[in-house]
């Protein structure tokens, strides 16, 4: 493994508050160390950052969550990093747009412009869910990743049952690689 600085990759998550983030990297933690399965789902919100130190494809990457109740200080993350990962809550009806346009908002700054970023709908598992259909109703989430070829990748997920977490961390690994290449 490499881990010069070099070659140090960072991945940044974002999305609103209770989105699910924390536990997605809980679950990511779990994947790629291998580490037992036990209750995780006992998150407390995110107090401005964390930072983990994962190993995901041929690199220690450093992944940051920013709490979705600190949208005012995420521009300070945007050049640090080198793909990033929009969480929304799709169980949550009413602020799914608000999160979509948030989503759109940062894809559309300068410094995150060229960089690939993973829209991860979590909370599939609860049954008012929001599909990935009625979602590109709004957004045109179909015509953005035709535009944006291999750039902008969209995976359905539920962090608390674990589905969608190999295509989380497949999808990231091949953020990773890239640029080894
Ligand atoms: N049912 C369900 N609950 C989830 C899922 N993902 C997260 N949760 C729960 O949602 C709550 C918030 O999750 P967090 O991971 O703390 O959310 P966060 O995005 O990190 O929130 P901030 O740190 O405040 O920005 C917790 O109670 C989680 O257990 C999911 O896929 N399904
Ligand atoms: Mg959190």
């Amino acid at each position: 493994m490499t881990s010069n600085k070099q070659q140090a990759f960072e991945i940044l998550f974002l999305g609103a508050s209770g989105a699910g983030k924390t536990l997605l990297i809980r679950r990511l933690k779990q994947l790629v160390k291998q580490v037992a399965q036990r209750d995780m789902t006992d998150t407390m919100p995110t107090t401005g950052v964390e930072v983990d130190k994962l190993v995901i494809g041929r690199l220690e990457t450093t992944v940051r969550e920013v709490g979705g109740s600190f949208t005012a200080v995420w521009p300070n993350f945007f050049s640090d990093c080198h793909a990033w990962c929009y969480v929304i809550d799709m169980s949550d009806r009413v602020s799914v747009s608000e999160a979509a346009v948030e989503f759109v908002n940062v894809m559309m700054h300068e410094k995150m412009r060229n960089k690939p970023v993973l829209l991860i709908l979590n909370k599939m598992d609860i049954e008012v869910a929001m599909t990935m259909k009625e979602l590109d109703a709004k957004i045109l989430l179909n015509d953005m990743t035709r535009d944006l070829g291999n750039r902008l990748c969209v995976v359905e997920a539920s962090a608390t049952e674990g589905t969608g977490m190999d295509l989380v961390l497949s999808t990231l690994t091949s953020f990773v690689d890239s640029r080894c290449a």
